[in-house]
């Protein structure tokens, strides 16, 4: 792709003053794409370029106003669009802001973006729309990571997730919870600074059950999170066993399609094949890989290294047995290595007449869910895919908009930070330790705090989390 330089001349302002653009819209053939522009030269800039088709006086802030992007150079007409100026503050970043919705040909979105770039405005870096509602106090971090989170999700619950956060269900929770913390703190540095004034006595009773209290919910949302992260970021799950055992038919049937090639021929599978699937909300990247055994050429030799590779990193191991032939070497051999995995074991062609009891293979796997399949003939696929789901999803958990989820593990820190703050303060309360000594907890918490919201959070941080989003947003 043509990479657009941005205009370095004019790059005299603080950054946060300048005007920034992207093309918003992802790049290829669409009915419409979008160039938006956010900063106080969008509207001259788009004065400079629009020409409205009608006579309506153009420019009514919030309102589509149907025309023409021509040209200055030359006078040429680009293309006919729709543009919306949206002035300060009811905005997007809270700074006045353009879109341009031209039509979704990759060089005309180019050619509009060139076009405003000559005009004063520069290339906007990855998140910085999102980046100016956080800085302009719009969102708070939590909400800018929800937007990432949105844009990413891959099930209807990792939206409902990211939607629960973004409209500030935790923010709330955490502004409330700040309220509280620096009431109790400026009572208690009151007092140690004039232990002997007439400032009446410190409401030990309440301060003590209000600590309780958030101490009790701050560990209740951390609990969420093992549960919260799957459903957030998803888990990765290798197929493995040996050759011949049916891994590439359980790929097939669980994706309903036929993805890998299946032959009878033991070592079909040489490549890792992956491929995301969606169990009850939990994005599951399944990757069928080469059977394991004594590999008789260089290429299957290569396919049981790589699969070795996925089956050490993956977050959950689909063990396939072959209830049909019992178990041989090849088979003790790959349970010896992945004792200490977390795994299921999957006993298939239960269509045909078992060399081995399931009671036998559980004996080997005491701690670890057994299910009985047949790839060949479609049975058992849902009690395994309830099966991986429960191995997951531990507790009744409800993913609702209305339910507060922790799936982000900077937040699951912060948290947890917060909670045993907290709770030495509440500890030292009980045990008549120093006001100072109170105090010093409080003010950490409302430090972890600070930096979970995004106001003390480093810019080593910021640039981390917006360094996550796409260009345009
Ligand atoms: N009867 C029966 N045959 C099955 C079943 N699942 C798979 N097969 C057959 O077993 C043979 C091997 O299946 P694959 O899915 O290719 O096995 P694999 O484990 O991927 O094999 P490799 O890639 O060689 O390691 C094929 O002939 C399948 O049709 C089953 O549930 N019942
Ligand atoms: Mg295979």
């Amino acid at each position: 792709m043509n990479q657009i330089t941005q205009n370095s001349s004019k790059n005299i302002l603080p950054e946060e003053e300048e005007t920034i653009a992207a093309i918003s819209t992802p790049l290829g053939e669409s009915g419409i794409g979008i160039v938006r522009m956010s900063g106080p030269m969008a509207e001259p800039i788009a004065r400079g370029l629009f020409k409205a088709k009608r006579d309506q006086s153009p420019f009514i802030s919030h309102h589509f106003h149907y025309g023409e992007i021509i040209d200055p150079r030359n006078g040429h007409p680009v293309d006919e669009v729709l543009l919306v100026l949206m002035r300060a503050p009811k905005t997007y970043t809270r700074e006045d802001i353009v879109e341009i919705h031209c039509h979704g040909g990759y060089l005309v979105l180019q050619k509009i973006l060139e076009l405003v770039l000559a005009q004063g405005a520069r290339m906007a870096h990855p998140g910085e729309f999102t980046k100016r509602a956080f800085l302009n106090g719009r969102i708070d971090l939590t909400q800018a990571e929800a937007v990432i989170d949105l844009i990413k999700a891959r099930t209807m619950e990792g939206i409902d997730i990211a939607n629960q956060q973004l409209k500030g269900s935790l923010f709330k929770e955490m502004a409330s919870l700040k309220g509280r913390l620096i009431e109790h703190l400026s009572l208690i540095e009151a007092h140690i600074d004039f232990p002997e004034e007439e400032i009446g006595a410190i409401p030990q009773t309440e301060m003590r059950q209000d600590l309780l209290n958030s101490v009790q919910k701050l560990g209740e949302w951390v609990s969420t999170y093992e549960e919260g992260r799957v459903f957030r970021e998803g888990i990765s799950c290798a197929i493995t066993g040996k050759t011949n055992v049916g891994k590439s038919s359980l790929l097939n049937v669980l994706l309903k399609q036929e993805r890998a090639i299946v032959t009878p021929i033991p070592g079909t599978t040489r490549d890792v094949i992956e491929e995301v699937l969606n169990i009850h909300g939990i994005p599951v990247r399944l990757m069928d890989t080469a059977g394991l055994r004594k590999a008789k050429d260089f290429i299957e030799q290569e396919g049981v290294r790589r699969a070795k590779e996925r089956v050490a990193d993956a977050d959950l191991i689909l063990l396939i047995l072959d209830g049909s032939r019992g178990l041989d070497e090849d088979d003790l051999e790959i349970i010896l290595e992945i004792k200490e995995k977390k795994k299921m074991v999957i006993v298939n062609k239960k269509d045909l007449p078992p060399k081995i009891s399931l009671e036998a293979i559980k004996k080997r796997f005491p701690d670890d869910p057994m299910v009985s399949i047949s790839a060949l003939k479609n049975e058992g696929i849902k009690d395994l895919k309830k099966a991986i789901y429960s191995s997951l999803v531990h507790r009744d958990i409800r993913v609702s908009p209305e339910y507060l989820i922790v799936a982000n593990i900077r937040h699951k820190t912060a948290l947890t930070r917060i909670k045993e703050d907290l709770l030495n303060a509440l500890n030292g309360l009980e045990e008549g330790a120093s006001l100072e000594f109170i105090a010093f907890e409080i003010r950490s918490a409302l430090d972890a705090l600070g930096e979970m919201v995004g106001e003390t959070t480093t810019e080593e941080v910021l640039n981390r989390i917006f360094d996550q989003f796409c260009i345009g947003k």
